[in-house]
């Protein structure tokens, strides 16, 4: 049994995703990060870091979206969200999502809250800048990827790395440069959208924007 404390649309998305698409039984708590229910004392007893998700497992809480993604896809393995440990696309499956929660996630990071870093708004301007132009550069190596091996990131079919990749790609929806302006993430994140699990997300979580 599984808990999501989740905001929608947020860094939970691609937990809720992993939980729809095995099917396993879980419940949603919702926090609210705009009234700062994520820095109260009960939820930084769950997590310490102060943002979403956690994800309880058999009670137990856990933090870091690309942990509990790749927790969840491990553990329901007949939904083919993982490959094997010792499968040839394990390798592949390892690095996509590590690379997604270590490059590109924290790019993300910095693009809605440079003030994590940046008390002044010259200097958060300046961080906008630089990491637009570094999660640009990751849409054009993804895309590059996708149109040679896709239509997934490890070939025919989705898994966990997919659940990751289209929570970001709907994160850039209002930056200058949509992930979308690439032709082949707008083909990808068509497929992927049209998937139950994210109509089912949408629904669940009351999201409208990028259906
Ligand atoms: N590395 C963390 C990042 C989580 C994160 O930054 N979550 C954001 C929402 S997308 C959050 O909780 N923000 C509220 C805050 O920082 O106060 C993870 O993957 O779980």
């Amino acid at each position: 049994m599984y808990t999501l404390y989740y905001s929608p649309g947020a860094a939970s998305m691609c937990v809720h995703l992993a939980l729809l698409e095995t099917g396993a039984a879980h419940e949603l708590k919702l926090v609210d990060l705009a009234g700062g229910q994520q820095r109260s004392p009960e939820y930084l007893k769950l997590n310490p870091n102060g943002v979403v998700p956690t994800l309880l497992v058999d009670g137990a809480p856990f933090y870091e979206a690309a942990a509990g993604l790749m927790t969840i896809a491990d553990r329901h393995p007949q939904a083919g969200l993982a490959p094997a440990p010792d499968a040839a696309q394990r390798a592949a499956w390892n690095q996509w999502i590590l690379h997604l929660a270590n490059t590109v996630q924290p790019a993300f990071r910095l693009w809605f809250y440079p003030h994590d870093i940046a008390p002044d708004e010259v200097t958060q301007a300046t961080i906008k800048n630089a990491v637009r132009r570094k999660i640009e550069a990751a849409w054009e190596r993804i895309a590059t990827h996708l149109g040679a091996h896709g239509p997934y990131l490890l070939g025919d079919a989705p898994s966990a790395a997919d659940l990751m990749l289209i929570m970001l790609l709907r994160w850039s929806r209002n930056m200058p440069k949509p992930a979308t302006e690439w032709p082949v993430l707008a083909a990808y994140a068509s497929r992927m959208r049209d998937r139950p699990s994210w109509k089912k997300l949408y629904a669940v979580e009351g999201l409208t924007e990028w259906a």
